[in-house]
């Protein structure tokens, strides 16, 4: 028996990854494991997208629903996209071959919010579950499984699957063991109760992932690395954005609506969140702690610096150098990181209680506040939602950040009316550019469309947007969100038959 299966049941059913994917078969629903890169079964997809083609070459249809905890990585989703076996994918995804295909229209995407996938697949409504492969990084002997670099949905899979393939990754630091928690105590309508959890550190479950070994058709053994990309150093644009908040931070420290050492933080991925991790590090602000899905780079040196005591998640998504520091710190971090199921990481109940700052990324933002974090031109899908929307609209504090310019100018992420809205004016709290932060709290359609257009429009844009905000002001039929709808979404259009967003008469 290898040190990482301990149980000689479990040890009994190891197979090869090729093996193991013949009890996958076409019209099944599957559920996979893997959040933001991490903890994706690394073999088992590769396999199958294998025994696909060579259905394929036979004439055989041969297509699958994959549910995941959010995206994962070309061995996963890039593999089974290009052998055309995906007929359904749902949740959030972000790899360039299978976001290809959704957007050429050759298989289907339903984007839903990260914390309600699970229960939405328990209450019923995506049908039954006929497989879950489940990256784990050791089975003890007793038989419980030590959770592998995220736990996503991976409990919700291993709970309704009617088989279960289990992949043990070597890969997978020992350290892990004990950081996770996972709650046992999730009953449905009518029966549910509060999730007793009211501090962002409290352990509300167990550490361990548990399966009835008979449900265990295959265990898969491997010896892979995570998808770990690195980051790209803050760009000025990046730095001042995390410039912006913190001085609105402080301000909201100083005015007594927050603690000196804030409340918990929520951060979602990319770049512009990495680097106001590194402006957090930098300030002045300590005892932090973080309620939030994924731990990238920038929060893992938080954690080591002291600055932030305690992150709680349901991943990590580390580069290659965060993967040597959390080795390297494995020790002092297992103290400091409770990695959580999804449906509870991003539980509005859990938000709301805690006060969460929601720190998340935007594509355009429009000058009454609606976001898009989705589709670009409202057609194409980017990503997904993610969690972005679990936090923004539960959060204390719901802020959205980007760039004032895409795609060296040619784009305005502010925008008369967003092409597709992900955050209704509702649930935005502020907007921060390079340029600057709108505090859109108590404002009106009206000021906020004044307050976006003074802080946060490039000066490239500023004419522009304030042009039709005078005259959407003047001729608009109502006069409480004015709007000229033959005019709103001409921005988009110019930027698909131009290649630019700037109006070639209003530069001139
Ligand atoms: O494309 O690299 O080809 O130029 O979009 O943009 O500026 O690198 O931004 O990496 O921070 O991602 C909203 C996508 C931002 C992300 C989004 C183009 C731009 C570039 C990426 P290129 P940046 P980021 C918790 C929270 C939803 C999920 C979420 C996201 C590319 O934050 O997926 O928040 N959010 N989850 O050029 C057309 C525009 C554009 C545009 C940027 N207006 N129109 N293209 N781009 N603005 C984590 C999880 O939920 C798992």
């Amino acid at each position: 028996m290898s040190n990482r299966i301990r149980h000689p049941g479990f040890a009994a059913l190891r197979l090869s990854a090729a093996e193991a994917a013949q009890r996958i078969r076409h019209g099944m629903t599957v559920g996979m494991s893997g959040f933001t890169g991490a903890g994706y079964p690394k073999a088992i997809p590769g396999a199958l997208a294998e025994h696909i083609t060579a259905r394929h070459a036979q004439g055989e249809p041969f297509r699958i629903t994959v549910l995941t905890g959010a995206s994962t990585a070309p061995e996963l989703d890039g593999v089974l996209a290009r052998v055309d076996g995906i007929e359904l994918r749902v949740p959030f995804q972000s790899d360039p071959e299978l976001r290809g295909r959704i957007n050429s229209g050759a298989l289907e995407y339903m984007d839903i919010h990260l914390g309600q996938l699970a229960e939405k697949v328990r209450y019923g409504f995506f049908g039954k579950v006929d497989v879950a492969v489940i990256e784990i990084s050791a089975i003890l002997e007793d038989g419980r499984l030590v959770p592998s670099s995220s736990v996503g949905n991976n409990k919700t899979w291993l709970d309704m699957a009617d088989a279960v393939i289990l992949e043990v990754n070597r890969w997978q630091p020992e350290a892990l063991e004990g950081m996770h928690d996972i709650y046992y105590d999730g009953a449905l309508p009518p029966a549910r109760q509060p999730i007793p959890l009211v501090h962002p550190g409290d352990r509300i479950g167990e550490p361990y992932l548990s399966v009835p070994l008979e449900k265990v058709v295959a265990v898969v053994e491997t010896d892979a690395p995570d998808r770990n990309s690195p980051f790209k150093q803050p760009d000025a644009a990046s730095k001042a954005i995390a410039d912006h908040l913190l001085d609105f931070l402080r301000f909201e420290v100083k005015a007594g609506r927050i603690p000196g050492n804030l409340l918990p933080i929520q951060s979602g991925v990319g770049n512009i969140a990495n680097a106001f991790m590194q402006g957090l590090g930098e300030s002045e602000f300590t005892g932090l702690t973080a309620f939030t899905e994924v731990i990238q780079d920038g929060m893992l040196e938080l954690l080591i610096s002291g600055k932030l005591a305690l992150a709680a998640a349901t991943s990590f998504s580390l580069s290659p150098v965060g993967i040597e520091r959390f080795n390297e710190h494995a020790e002092f971090l297992r103290k400091r990181i409770v990695l959580r199921q999804q449906g509870i990481s991003n539980h509005p109940e859990l938000i709301r209680r805690l006060g969460c700052i929601a720190l998340n990324g935007m594509l355009e933002a429009d000058i009454y506040g609606n976001v898009n974090s989705t589709h670009t031109l409202g057609t194409q899908m980017m990503n997904g939602i993610g969690g972005s929307g679990d936090f923004a609209r539960n959060a204390y504090l719901s802020v959205f950040m980007a760039p004032s310019v895409a795609k060296n100018g040619l784009i305005s992420t502010l925008v008369p009316m967003v092409s597709h809205v992900d955050h209704t004016e509702h649930d935005v709290s502020v907007i921060v550019t390079d340029q600057g932060l709108a505090d859109l709290r108590m404002l009106s359609p009206k000021q906020r469309a004044k307050a976006i257009l003074e802080r946060c429009v490039h000066p490239s844009y500023r004419d522009a947007l304030g042009d039709y905000i005078e005259r959407a002001n003047r001729d608009s039929f109502g006069k409480h969100t004015p709007h000229l709808l033959a005019e709103a979404l001409s921005w988009h259009e110019r930027y698909r038959l131009t290649g630019s967003m700037l109006n070639p008469e209003a530069v001139g």
